[in-house]
């Protein structure tokens, strides 16, 4: 398997990705071909045929019966093998073997969620185990999003208020690129995940680890974690600038202005419902945008936020 990729492509890392890059060689090279006949016939009878003063010479051919055949039957045949191969492709990339792993797959502006069989859930991280295919049910909470991961060559839409459904199996171990690739706002860009994929064993123990991720970790440590891990990055920061969500920075105690301008100051209960039920209180000036984490976070990952935002103070 190609490990090493080239100038147009980057490595091909899955079952169906040596097929795509061949199809996709063969009618890049082929329309090269044609491309420089065509150009170069083109040039070819535009000088030979030029208007040279006032005489004008034209060739006395007219019609040529091998010629029309010939340029009727390449490209013809050129449809059909391009025709059949993409289909075969097709069918294989869609029909996801009997024996696959499901994860469930969400997307949201702007990050995604995974939820495995096993009740592991990660933000942004997908893990999966090396030369296992892996099936994704996906859907999105609001918008069209598209899930991307170029070393696999594997792309879906992901749609609200339905599934669709993915597979592919990876060659190799490694942490691989995983994009949006349907814009879906503000933060489209940075709707940035990784595909971790490791081990049989190791799998197994990611999903262990994956009920007690805060082992070892004071309340601060592990809250800073889930700020990166549960993507709440990608909408606050910490050092007092204004992003998508009002600064983390001198967060705790400070009072806010509610849209109907009624002023809460932030502490425990506030931070927690803002987190399970963004919508209740909105902060003045900024648009209901938070996804709710209900679900997603677990009480012992709230009150390590809680703690990590506590140690967040203004100058
Ligand atoms: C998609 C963007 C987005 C993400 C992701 C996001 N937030 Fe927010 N958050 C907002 C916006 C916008 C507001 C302000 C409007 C409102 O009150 O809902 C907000 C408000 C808050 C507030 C109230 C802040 C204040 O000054 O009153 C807290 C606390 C908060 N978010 C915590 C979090 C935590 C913790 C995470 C990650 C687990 C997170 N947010 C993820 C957009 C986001
Ligand atoms: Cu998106």
């Amino acid at each position: 398997m190609d490990t090493t990729g080239s100038f147009l492509m980057p490595p091909a890392q899955s079952t169906y990705a040596g097929d795509v890059d061949a199809l996709f060689n063969f009618i890049l090279i082929a329309g090269l071909i044609i491309f420089v006949i065509v150009i170069a016939t083109t040039v070819f009878f535009s000088m030979k045929y030029r208007r040279k003063g006032m005489a004008t010479k034209t060739s006395g051919t007219d019609h040529n019966l091998g010629l029309e055949i010939l340029w009727t039957a390449i490209p013809t045949a050129l449809i059909v093998i391009v025709f059949i191969w993409t289909f075969r492709s097709y069918i294989k990339m869609s029909v996801v073997p009997g024996d696959a792993i499901e994860i469930k797959v969400t997307a949201q502006k702007w990050f995604w969620t995974f939820d495995y069989a096993e009740g592991a859930n990660s933000v942004n991280e997908l893990v999966i185990p090396v030369n296992q295919p892996i099936k994704l049910l996906m859907s999105s909470q609001d918008v069209i999003h598209s899930f991307f991961i170029p070393n696999f060559r594997a792309k879906m839409d992901v749609l609200p208020n339905r599934y669709s459904i993915t597979w592919f199996e990876a060659t190799s171990t490694g942490t691989y690129d995983l994009f949006c690739t349907e814009y879906c706002g503000k933060g489209h860009s940075e709707m940035l995940g990784s595909v971790r994929v490791v081990s049989e064993e190791e799998y197994k123990k990611w999903i262990d680890e994956g009920s007690d991720p805060g082992k070892g970790l004071t309340l601060e440590e592990f809250g800073r974690k889930l700020y990166v891990k549960k993507a709440c990055n990608t909408c606050h920061t910490t050092d007092g600038s204004k992003g998508v969500g009002p600064t983390f920075k001198g967060v705790f105690g400070r009072e806010e202005i509610m849209e109907d301008g009624t002023p809460i100051t932030v502490e425990e209960n506030y931070i927690r419902e803002s987190i399970l039920e963004p919508k209740a209180h909105i902060v003045a000036g900024f648009q209901p945008v938070m996804p709710t984490y209900q679900g997603l976070l677990k009480d012992r990952e709230i009150d390590a936020i809680i703690a990590y935002l506590k140690t967040m103070k203004a100058e």
